[in-house]
């Protein structure tokens, strides 16, 4: 099956067109028309779709101090072996565990919302800002994937996505997807399910806010905002509540993902 295919790792050493980070306003002289064709008709499509799913949003938000003081020692070991570690293949994991937990969240729905499949593996997509727009590939099989594994797999279709070089294979068979636009800036966002499947996470930019200590002291702590959307059809708010608790934990206090490390 094509969840089965091997990813190949792209170091990103190789040459990434870089995303430009401010728009060149240009005043356009007359109005222009244009065709509505390639990712953007792909969106169109999808988007429609996905528009019939009546969605529910939950969202909450984590304490990532651990987080961040573990990502930083483990971009260092990551750059020896070429490898960019950032946020999200601990992000990803911690998603994969917590979807053993709640498997009619790693599921598809038929059109007609007559049957549920239960998805085996954890395909997990990742909204990708690249220059045609926005692409979902997915990383295959992160249940059985290490953190070093998925980071390679991100990197490589982040490079791929940048280079409009990607193939059905790694467009196709997500079952579970993860936004990641606090890379780009902002908290909370309303993620919009992508069909079959029935739940998407958004993660927000991580600030130093201040927030309560322990001993109801204000302490600096990095927060990051996190979005759910789920398909109100099939799925319900406490279980997306629950899952996003299990995630939490394992985000917040990383002892707990290290004990379902595989
Ligand atoms: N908060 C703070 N910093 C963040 C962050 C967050 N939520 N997410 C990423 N960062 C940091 C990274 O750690 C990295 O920092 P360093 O340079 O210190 O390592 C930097 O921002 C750049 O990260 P990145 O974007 O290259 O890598 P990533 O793995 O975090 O994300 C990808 C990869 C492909 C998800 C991201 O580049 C992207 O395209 N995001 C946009 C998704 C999007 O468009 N969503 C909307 C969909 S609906 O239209």
């Amino acid at each position: 099956p094509a969840s089965a295919q091997k990813q190949e790792f792209i170091s990103p050493k190789e040459n990434v067109p870089p995303m430009p980070s401010i728009s060149i306003i240009r005043n356009l002289s007359s109005d222009r028309i244009e065709a509505i064709k390639g990712v953007r008709k792909a969106m169109v499509k999808t988007m429609t779709q996905a528009n019939t799913i009546p969605h529910f949003s939950f969202s909450d938000e984590y304490n990532m101090d651990s987080l961040v003081e573990l990502r930083s020692e483990m971009k260092d070991i990551g750059k020896e072996r070429g490898v960019k570690i950032s946020y999200l293949p601990f992000l990803i994991k911690a998603c994969s565990i917590a979807l053993h937990s709640y498997p009619i969240l790693n599921a598809h729905v038929d059109e007609k919302c007559e049957n549920i499949t239960y998805k085996s593996a954890h395909n997990i997509g990742i909204a990708v800002d690249a220059p045609d727009g926005l692409i979902v590939p997915n990383i295959k099989n992160v249940e059985s994937k290490s953190l070093l594994e998925i980071a390679q797999n991100l990197n490589s279709l982040q490079i791929l996505a940048r280079s409009s070089k990607l193939t059905p294979n790694e467009l196709t068979g997500g079952t579970f997807t993860i936004s990641n636009i606090g890379s780009i800036g902002g908290t909370y966002m309303k993620p919009v399910i992508l069909p079959p499947e029935v739940a998407i996470g958004a993660f927000g930019a991580i600030r130093k806010l201040p927030r309560f200590g322990s001993k109801s002291n204000i302490v600096a702590a990095n927060v990051m905002q996190v979005s759910w959307s789920a398909d109100h059809r099939v799925v319900d708010g406490a279980t997306m509540a629950r899952f996003s608790n299990q995630v939490k934990r394992s985000i917040e206090n990383l002892s707990v993902l290290l004990m379902d490390l595989k």
